[in-house]
């Protein structure tokens, strides 16, 4: 039974890392301060968001972006905590932001050896809802950081496939507040804890289930999906005799979407149509962080045909068709892309 003295010893998101860090006794602890900047940023919107109703934070701002999303307010905040707090810590030289057309090429005298890309709040159209959104990030070791001068030299070191990635994670705004990360070494969870104010570790090497019983898309696209996503979902609704058929679940969210898959597991799918040929996703800062974290936990990425994992990106805002999940569900998603071609 519990004894109360649990929470005198949680191991909090800062010990989390610091704790890592010393297996790799060549590290100067730099990638432990990124990481601090990214988790006050998720906090900082985290506070945004919970009193966004209150603060009158909801709406749009008057903008849009580089992909002529309207901005939201919270997505111009969030934005910009990220690029401050991140800036801050004096280890990244370049961020790609969602809301931002090009990279941002950090001053030399604050420059570290990272670059970071960021969708600082995912899920936007759930914004005024109150529906759970999130943020989401992937973390590259630079080549040449002290060289970079133009945003191209820039956009060029960062554009790196996901299997580069040295840590990438998510924070989730839903009922609690959830950070989601990777280093590769497994994927470990926290929940902020209102209290203390601190990332307290609550879900330790998430593992995905193999096979699921969950599928996640927006079916209202259904129309124009390739034939072999088509065949693929109808064969989860009508199963051989026998077996259950899957059940439908889709928030509209991809960090809600994924991490419940993460937990439950079961397929997520952003298929791409005859509208968006290469899907909605962007590959730096949602479909790569996200599939990292689904190898990292046991489960696999693709865009039907590819590992997400093994992409080589050639901008920077880059779409790219996502399914993701257990392993074995991803697996006969591809079966289906693979007989259809
Ligand atoms: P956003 O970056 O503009 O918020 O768009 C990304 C979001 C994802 O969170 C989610 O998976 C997807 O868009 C939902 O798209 P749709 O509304 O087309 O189903
Ligand atoms: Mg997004």
């Amino acid at each position: 039974p519990p004894t109360g003295l649990e929470e005198t010893d949680s191991v909090t998101l800062t010990r989390f890392v610091l704790h890592e860090q010393r297996k790799h006794p060549e590290s100067q602890g730099d990638l432990t301060l990124l990481l601090t900047s990214v988790q006050l940023a998720c906090k900082v919107t985290d506070s945004c968001v919970r009193k966004a109703g209150i603060a009158k934070l909801y709406g749009l701002a008057g903008g849009g972006n580089v992909s002529g999303d309207l901005q939201q307010k919270l997505d111009v905040i969030s934005n910009e905590t990220f690029k401050v707090n991140i800036e801050s810590s004096q280890k990244v030289a370049v961020m790609v932001s969602e809301e931002e057309e090009l990279p941002i090429v950090v001053e030399k005298h604050n420059r570290g050896k990272y670059g970071i890309a960021f969708d600082p709040l995912d899920g936007s159209s759930n914004i005024d809802s109150n529906v759970t959104i999130g943020s989401i990030f992937s973390i590259f070791h630079l080549p040449d950081a002290e060289n970079i001068q133009t945003t191209e030299d820039a956009a060029r070191q960062i554009m790196q496939p996901g299997r580069k990635i040295v840590a990438a994670g998510y924070a989730m705004y839903g009922s609690a507040t959830n950070l989601v990360l990777s280093f590769g070494n497994g994927v470990h969870g926290f929940t902020l804890d209102p209290s203390l104010g601190e990332f307290v570790l609550t879900h330790p090497n998430i593992r995905i289930p193999r096979r699921g019983k969950i599928y996640s898309v927006n079916e209202g696209n259904c129309k124009n999906w390739d034939k072999s996503v088509t065949q693929y979902i109808h064969s989860l609704k009508f199963p051989s005799e026998g077996k259950s058929p899957y059940s439908l679940r889709y928030i509209g969210s991809m960090v809600a979407d994924v991490h419940r898959t993460l937990l439950y597991g079961g397929i997520f799918c952003y298929p791409a149509d005859k509208k968006n040929p290469n899907g909605k996703l962007r590959l730096l800062y949602e479909g790569a962080p996200m599939a990292f974290l689904m190898e990292q936990a046991g489960g696999k990425a693709s865009t039907g045909t590819e590992n997400i994992l093994d992409i080589q990106p050639h901008s920077i805002h880059q779409r790219t068709p996502v399914f993701m999940g257990s392993y074995e569900d991803v697996c006969d998603l591809e079966s289906f892309c693979k007989s259809a071609s």
